[in-house]
């Protein structure tokens, strides 16, 4: 079991007690292979380019037909073109690290690398690195181990720069998580939901019960919630970094990538934030739309899913924000709120079967495991 992981520079359960806090191993740049690993016959590396339509559709195709689903394939995630624009093209984003595969022009697997800085367990420590995502290989050739090849040439090209961790999320588990968490839902469309087999009545339930119960309000109740708008960036960027220092893992934002990853893009990002007095940001909730393609279904083929981002409150009650968001995200037509943790009880949010798996790359922690409210990364 894991041929591949157990080469790598992670944590492993027996050996965790020997390992000193830190990098796993240290990197030495001069030792950096500087050529692309060798793929088989016909396969080549491809540096893929999201600001071209034509490359950005092959993308979209490869994970529409080939990315994550449930545990029963019954969904598919559909992540568009211009969220996929949002997600891997953040300022400072370097040209090789959207890495392609193709066999005779056609791409068949896929890696993302995307820079950011980590703070790990104490705000002193903070480390340069990559969030890696959307691995994935086209279904008609995962006997081939084109998975490690993937990852290994990402690492290169990580490591070509000078940096040696990576960040990143699973649904599956392998060599070896930080944490491991849950999803929770709330349902904004009850109907939908049970008739696509997203979610089931128990006996005594009947929709028109259900509709009821998850009925929201039609307007928000928070006054001054508005809109983010570029005139806030400053602001939203103070209040977002304050509140991560809560976390014992985050990431550090600049005003330029504040501006990126919040300002509204329709279909893609929402965040509005609370203007109390005139001019002044006191709070700010934020969501991003990420559909999941109903594999069979006669009557749908969508799933509309909002995923919580970041929310922050430091005036108006946190379960009154998340309330909010709700009604936001239902008036703008979701089925579905997701969430990762569990103090929306109130709210009314049930965990799924899906599971995340949170890791780190060539770096041991000080507590093997974090608990999921230490968290306070997203990855998209
Ligand atoms: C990339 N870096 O499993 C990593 N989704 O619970 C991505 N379940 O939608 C990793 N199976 O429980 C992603 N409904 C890993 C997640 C992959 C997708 C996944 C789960 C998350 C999910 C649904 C549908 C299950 C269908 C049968 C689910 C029941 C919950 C209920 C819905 C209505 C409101 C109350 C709760």
């Amino acid at each position: 079991p894991h041929q591949f992981w157990q080469t790598q520079p992670m944590p492993n359960i027996n050996e965790m007690e020997k390992l000193q806090p830190g990098p796993i191993q240290q990197g030495v740049l001069a030792e950096v292979r500087k050529d692309p690993l060798n793929l088989i016959d016909k396969f080549e590396w491809f540096n893929v380019d999201l600001r071209n339509d034509e490359q950005a559709q092959q993308v979209y195709t490869l994970l529409k037909e080939n990315y994550v689903e449930d545990d029963d394939n019954m969904f598919r995630f559909d992540y568009s073109i211009e969220f996929l624009r949002w997600a891997l093209l953040p300022p400072g984003q370097y040209a090789d690290w959207l890495v392609g595969v193709r066999v005779n022009q056609k791409l068949v697997g896929f890696i993302t690398g995307i820079p950011v800085t980590l703070h790990i367990e104490n705000e002193q420590n903070k480390v340069k690195m990559t969030e890696i995502n959307f691995l994935c290989v086209h279904k008609k050739i995962r006997a081939n181990r084109l998975a490690p090849v993937l990852i290994k040439e990402i690492t290169r090209r990580v490591h070509i720069k000078n940096m040696w961790q990576a960040v990143y999320t699973a649904g599956i588990v392998v060599p070896t998580p930080i944490s491991q968490t849950r999803y929770y839902h709330r349902s904004l469309n009850a109907k939908k939901l049970i008739e696509v087999g997203f979610s089931s009545l128990s006996a005594r339930q009947t929709i028109s019960r259900q509709q009821k119960l998850y009925k929201l309000p039609e307007e928000p109740k928070t006054p001054g919630l508005r809109p983010m708008k570029k005139k806030d960036v400053a602001q939203v960027t103070k209040l977002l970094n304050e509140y991560l220092k809560n976390f014992k893992l985050y990431f550090k934002y600049t005003e330029e990538e504040v501006k990126h990853w919040f300002i509204p893009r329709k279909d893609v990002i929402s965040t509005y934030v609370v203007e109390k007095e005139q001019g002044i940001v006191t709070d700010f909730l934020s969501f991003y739309n990420l559909p999941s393609q109903v594999i069979k279904n006669p009557k749908y083929t969508h799933l509309k899913a909002a995923y919580s981002y970041y929310n922050v409150a430091t005036q108006t009650p946190i379960v009154q924000l998340m309330h909010d968001a709700l009604i936001l995200a239902k008036n703008e037509g979701y089925d579905i709120l997701w969430i990762m943790k569990n103090f929306q009880r109130k709210l009314m949010f049930c965990p799924g079967d899906g599971q995340l798996n949170y890791y780190l790359y060539n770096w041991k922690l000080e507590s093997n495991m974090l608990k999921p409210e230490e968290i306070g990364i997203v990855l998209v």
